[in-house]
């Protein structure tokens, strides 16, 4: 009678690991631990060797390899694990193919030699030599490149007595996990490297971060900035507070594409990384120093909001980043971060959004008029594009003076960030990335170009010129 495959659970204590090999060599990896439990037993050819594994203290059975037997008395069940070496490939297939025999196979891995390729049953792995050394030494040339850097970036930092980490007017939880970081690795506290900003955190997702995780970011003004002996920016270069006239800056860390020329003692700039808090998370590794819980959600949610939760812009770094990150952080404050409350003042404005809504061709365009706060506007964007069969959703509203429009897409269509520039370019300071973008455009341009222009023509305007920058035609 044929019995039903039963697959018994190999976690249960019956699972050893076992090592087929021919040279001492391997007798390191008895050593390693290739997994957390499970006895390991060496099969070898050698007697000599046999008595070497012995007196280290394994289980260890000698014989010829190419025969069945030794195999027969190591009792080779699917529950074990068998690691092969050996030098010739012709026996490392033939060992295969005996333990393939069996009704229900162990599990197996090969390590090759160079330049062997051999034919093995799918389910059989293969590691080669060459691949195991040359991933090692890439991650430790990694880290020995990142040491060099973080001992740089502290000799240069190291007599600022008060130094500023300097983040963007409205900072995001990049830029805040990256300042965090920055004062680990300094061995700083909040007294000798206070987080400065020229605004203010006002995204709700934003300052649900800094209440949860209890940190202080100082409002700072021009002549405020004499008080410090040193500035750090992170996330942010310094053209971006050119009006503001930065004193010397001493240290720029940071993934943004540098757009014009500066000097800095220190400079770290990594375009192709999806967030600043990866560029950290490779320093404090590299350096082996130990990442808090609150360093580490800050630095997951940094990481997990600027790559959109690594849909967009990211790279190997950044998915390493995230997983060593992930059970590090505590997931039920980054929870909380990210269904932030609905301020109830808000909710007048976001039922007018709705009644005020067009919806063309899967475009949902809502012109709110004067807003209290511009937040609100990526606010509604993203809930916008929720609406069934809605690509794009176009938010739009008056803020400082500005007409702001906020740009969500569903990521199929094209860009967000080119939609943006060839519809508003022209006007204002418009980009983003392919799902989301923003446009600014200065109320007096506009003025300038049309006269004065009442809300619903403002609407009006928008949507002629997404439409037009789309290919829809606009003929009604
Ligand atoms: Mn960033």
């Amino acid at each position: 009678m044929e019995s039903a495959v039963d697959t018994e659970d190999p976690g249960k204590g019956a699972m050893r690991h076992i090592i087929i090999c021919q040279e001492q060599a391997l007798a390191v990896w008895g050593r390693l631990q290739l997994s957390d439990d499970g006895p390991v037993l060496f099969l070898v050819d050698a007697r000599s060797l046999q008595r070497k594994l012995s007196r280290a203290g394994y289980h260890a059975l000698s014989g010829d390899l190419w025969d069945e037997r030794i195999y027969q008395r190591a009792h080779i069940s699917a529950n074990d694990d068998v690691l092969i070496q050996v030098h010739d490939p012709q026996l490392a297939e033939h060992i295969v193919r005996l333990l393939w025999r069996q009704p229900r196979h162990p599990a197996i891995a090969v390590i090759t030699e160079n330049g062997f390729h051999p034919t093995f049953p799918p389910p059989v792995k293969h590691i080669s030599v060459r691949q195991l050394v040359s991933k090692a030494a890439q991650v430790e040339l990694r880290r020995a490149h990142n040491h060099l850097r973080v001992q740089q970036l502290q000799a240069t930092l190291a007599d600022i007595e008060k130094l500023l980490i300097l983040v963007q007017h409205d900072p995001d939880p990049d830029a805040i996990a990256s300042a965090l970081a920055l004062r680990t690795i300094l061995g700083r506290n909040k007294t000798t490297a206070p987080i400065g900003s020229f605004g203010q955190v006002t995204r709700p997702e934003n300052v649900a971060m800094i209440t949860l995780l209890e940190i202080d970011i100082e409002h700072l003004t021009r002549d405020k900035l004499d008080q410090y002996d040193g500035i750090a920016l992170v996330d942010v270069q310094p053209p971006y507070f050119k009006d503001i006239a930065l004193p010397r800056v001493d240290a720029v860390i940071d993934h943004h594409p540098q757009v014009a020329s500066y000097p800095a003692r220190y400079r770290d700039i990594r375009t192709s990384f999806g967030a600043t808090s990866t560029i950290f998370v490779q320093y404090l590794q590299a350096i082996g120093a130990k990442i808090t819980q609150r360093l580490a959600t800050a630095l997951y949610y940094g990481i997990k909001t600027d790559t959109l939760f690594l849909g967009r812009e990211t790279t190997e770094a950044d998915v390493e980043a995230f997983t060593y990150l992930y059970p590090l952080a505590n997931h039920s404050l980054i929870r909380r971060m990210e269904r932030p409350k609905l301020p109830l003042r808000d909710l007048d404005a976001f039922g007018y959004a709705l009644r005020a809504r067009t919806i063309i061709d899967a475009i949902f365009f809502t012109h709110l008029g004067l807003v209290e706060r511009e937040d609100v506007l990526p606010q509604f964007a993203e809930f916008c594009l929720q609406v069934e069969n809605i690509e794009w959703s176009v938010v739009s509203g008056i803020f400082g003076g500005n007409l702001i429009v906020s740009v969500r897409n569903s990521g199929h269509v094209k860009s967000a960030g080119e939609m943006v520039r060839h519809a508003f370019g022209h006007l204002g300071s418009a980009g983003g990335h392919r799902s989301m973008a923003k446009a600014v455009i200065p109320l007096a341009v506009l003025e300038q170009q049309f006269g004065r222009l009442s809300d619903a023509q403002l609407g009006q305007f928008i949507q002629e010129q997404v439409m037009q920058s789309l290919g829809v035609p606009t003929a009604v």
